[in-house]
């Protein structure tokens, strides 16, 4: 497609969307505006630059395509690259582990704003900014259970490395003048039968009492609920019902990965019940499949219906939109490109629906005209304007991305040992 079509054909949508009352201008403009947090933990599977071990704590990336990062450089250099790729507002989300440590060993506990000092510089050269998270997997001491641990000199460890983490993002946010978002993740889970849940339980809520006390001004925490690891099947400290009611209760922004749940549950269906309780979101957007599998994010219902709520709840302000997942089967800047743009067409597509109509119709009782329109939104002309989003931000339109990926493929990552 050259320009002149995608601008006609751009044209064309927007006045099929404008009969609808819905102006696809304002719509690529809350788009360009809405800020999607890179996982950096795609590029290299998680690996990190503290140890360079497989991981552990009940998440596995599968595959061995090559080229994946192994160290900073490498790292950023991707991170440029699929950013060069994309249209619109990017921060980048790291791990602890991927601090620069100077080819120093650096444990959890000793972990400090100075070893992050080089990534605050980059990002602000790049424009970007930063989200963080405390790290509980991978290393000696994470065994089944890290803050929720009943041995004190174990559970003192990982919380003092959780309340670095929270300076460390402190220093970020001031940094970059706007709050850092630091997700606090632990994999505290049991293979078997427990006789102990509400004790491990008990533990982990004392952990994150003594850990939020302090009151840091330039960051934001949240706290990530799952369903299960592998390795960890018969019981999770950090489960749902735990964290739903921790964040109520203490104010704190809940974390919904939507690969965290039943496979059979409407995950975009906790959004406008949380937002009732917590003050805000975070999204890890990912895709499960038959488990939390970390697949590539696509452009399906349950990610459209994710985005179809937030935007219904009017909740765009209180949500930050993150990805994760990690695929190491397949080009991993594809990989990046592809789960982001799905994320981008979900979040478009839920900012044309024509919601001033859909209440209308269901404030009249006109149910069957409701479920008409929504089904005729599907097939209107939605990836024109999604073209047009990416010609007006000089990025690639449609398919024409997998070329660079493939010329960033042949240049760049193939050549990496
Ligand atoms: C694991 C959680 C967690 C991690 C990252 C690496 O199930 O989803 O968010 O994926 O922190
Ligand atoms: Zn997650």
């Amino acid at each position: 497609m050259n320009n002149k079509q995608i601008e006609s054909s751009y044209k064309v949508a927007k006045e099929r969307y404008a009969a609808l009352g819905i102006d696809t201008d304002k719509a690529i403009a809350q788009l360009e505006k809405t800020p999607i947090s890179l996982h950096c933990w795609q590029a290299d599977d998680v690996v990190g630059f503290e140890r360079n071990e497989a991981l552990s704590g009940g998440i596995q990336t599968t595959g061995n395509y090559p080229g994946r990062a192994t160290n900073i450089d490498q790292l950023r250099q991707d991170i440029e690259e699929v950013i060069s790729l994309l249209g619109g507002t990017f921060r980048l989300n790291l791990h602890e582990t991927y601090g620069e440590f100077g080819g120093k060993f650096v444990d959890r506990d000793q972990v400090g704003p100075e070893h992050f000092t080089g990534w605050m510089q980059w990002a602000k050269d790049k424009g970007l900014k930063l989200d963080f998270n405390s790290t509980s997997f991978s290393h000696p001491k994470s065994g089944y259970l890290t803050l929720s641990n009943p041995d004190k000199e174990i559970r003192d460890f990982w919380i003092e490395h959780t309340k670095r983490c929270r300076h460390i993002a402190d220093a970020m946010g001031k940094a970059q003048g706007d709050p850092c978002i630091m997700n606090i993740w632990i994999h505290d889970g049991l293979k078997d039968i427990t006789v102990e849940r509400y004790r491990y339980r008990q533990i982990l809520k004392e952990s994150l009492d003594d850990i939020l006390s302090e009151k840091l001004p330039d960051m934001k925490t949240c706290l990530e609920a799952k369903l299960f690891g592998i390795g960890m099947e018969a019981y999770t400290v950090g489960s749902h019902d735990f964290y739903a009611g921790y964040c109520s209760k203490n104010n704190v922004i809940y974390t919904l990965d939507t690969g965290h749940y039943e496979p059979t549950e409407n995950v975009a269906d906790m959004i406008p019940s949380l937002l009732l309780y917590v003050p805000e979101l975070m999204l890890h957007v990912s895709r499960p499949m038959h488990w939390d599998s970390d697949h590539v994010t696509l452009f399906d219902d349950k990610t459209r219906n994710l985005f179809a709520e937030l935007v219904r709840a009017n909740a765009l302000g209180r949500a930050h939109i993150g990805l994760d997942y990690f695929d190491a089967s397949i080009n991993r800047i594809g990989a990046y490109i592809i789960g982001t743009r799905a994320a981008q067409k979900a979040l478009l597509q839920a900012l044309l629906e024509p919601l001033d109509i859909l209440r209308k119709y269901e404030d009249e009782g006109q149910w069957f005209e409701r479920l008409a329109l929504l089904e005729e939104l599907k097939t209107l002309p939605f990836g024109a304007v999604y073209d047009y989003f990416n010609l007006k931000n000089n990025v690639p339109v449609g398919e024409d991305y997998i070329k660079d990926v493939q010329k960033y493929e042949a240049d760049v990552t193939s050549k990496r040992k």
